[in-house]
């Protein structure tokens, strides 16, 4: 690993896009452990969730700024002079990139080439003075070739996000290649915490779950239930996009636990976390919910993260269930 950065005071900082979102808050918490002077890009004249940030992290600085507008993250970039910078804003969620695939693609494709092109220019002479993380996804292998799926795995994406996630990743890497950037990209599987979104599909099996424990929900209403997933800790993984800018090269890391599960087995866990072990009249599946083209079954081989970063997951799947229930539950009996 090497020491890079750190200004006159010792200290080395760090931007964000997509601070208000569940990895943008885990990130920057571990960036604040580690001293890091933490700025994030928030998005809109009146984010909501702009009081969420400055309550939860009063030491971060927020610069506006949107992916699709180059010369807002000049702006954040000039004001903040980072060492590292970590891409994640995107329009992340799957089933909404089908309805909305243009912006999708500007905020998520272009919006990585921009704010790559942004920092580039801000580098100036040394395109190595900024260290530059990209949000890759397990969701561009798609309709996946082989498993577990690695770097070298054939790309196959299957919806406008994943398509649009891809250009990214190549984006990132051709940034690297032409201009000897120091620009890494984790190809990350998915990750859920307490902090997802409730539209996806973890966040709304233990919400859910909760409010019927607490008998304030009927039912649980879902699409796909065959569909497996490589579930790990968000927590867990913003180490990984950490360690991957410590690194003397640049690479692509694949972030993954190596254990699959459908999305039946994660409603198992979560009922039976309260005690339900039949839930067969409590949830029904509506064709609402299924999608144009379905990622069947993803599962990743981490085990060049292990072997070069020395990054493995911590948190198993029954604790990551029990965690999001758990903390559904008392999110409800405490009235948020
Ligand atoms: P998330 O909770 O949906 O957060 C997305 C973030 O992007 C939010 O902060 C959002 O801001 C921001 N954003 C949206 N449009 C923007 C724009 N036009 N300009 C600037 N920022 C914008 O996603 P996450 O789960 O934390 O994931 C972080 C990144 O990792 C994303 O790029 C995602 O695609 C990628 N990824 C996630 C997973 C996973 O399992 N979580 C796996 C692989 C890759 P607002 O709050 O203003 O909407
Ligand atoms: O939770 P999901 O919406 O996540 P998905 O599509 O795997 O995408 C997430 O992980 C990607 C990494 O592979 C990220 F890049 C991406 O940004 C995002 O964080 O859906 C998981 C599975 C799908 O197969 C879906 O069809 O759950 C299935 N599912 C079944 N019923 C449902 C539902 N998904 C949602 N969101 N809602 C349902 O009612």
């Amino acid at each position: 690993m090497s020491e890079h950065g750190a200004g006159s005071e010792g200290r080395r900082t760090a931007l964000i896009t997509g601070i208000t979102g569940q990895d943008g808050l885990y990130l920057a918490e571990l960036l604040l452990a580690k001293g890091y002077d933490v700025h994030g890009v928030i998005r809109g004249q009146n984010n909501p969730k702009r009081d969420l940030v400055e309550t939860l992290l009063p030491d971060v600085t927020l610069h506006a700024g949107d992916l699709t507008d180059m010369s807002s993250l000049i702006r954040a970039l000039r004001d903040s002079d980072p060492d590292e910078v970590y891409n994640l804003g995107a329009v992340s969620f799957v089933a909404y990139s089908w309805e909305n695939a243009a912006h999708t693609a500007d905020v998520t494709a272009k919006g990585a080439l921009t704010m790559l092109e942004a920092v580039r220019l801000h580098c100036g002479d040394d395109p190595r003075r900024v260290r530059f993380y990209q949000a890759s996804s397990s969701e561009m292998f798609g309709k996946v070739e082989e498993s577990p799926q690695h770097e070298r795995t054939l790309l196959w994406p299957r919806s406008p996000y994943g398509v649009s996630k891809v250009f990214g990743h190549h984006m990132t890497i051709n940034y690297r290649e032409s201009y000897g950037m120091h620009a890494s990209s984790g190809i990350l599987f998915n990750h859920e915490s307490p902090r997802r979104g409730p539209e996806f599909v973890t966040r709304k099996i233990s919400q859910a779950v909760a409010a019927i424990h607490l008998g304030r929900q009927d039912e649980l209403v879902l699409g796909n239930l065959d569909a497996r997933r490589d579930w790990g800790f968000a927590g867990d993984y913003v180490e990984a996009m950490w360690l991957m800018l410590q690194q003397d090269e640049p690479d692509d890391y694949v972030i993954a636990t190596g254990e699959a599960h459908s999305v039946r087995d994660f409603v198992t866990a979560a009922f039976g976390h309260v005690g339900v072990d039949d839930w067969s009249g409590l949830v029904r599946q509506d064709p609402r919910f299924l999608r144009p083209a379905e990622v069947d079954r993803l599962v990743g081989d981490a085990s060049k993260a292990r072997a070069v970063l020395g990054w493995k997951p911590k948190v198993g799947f029954d604790e990551l269930v029990a965690m999001m229930v758990d903390a559904d539950i008392a999110a409800l009996k405490a009235g948020w």
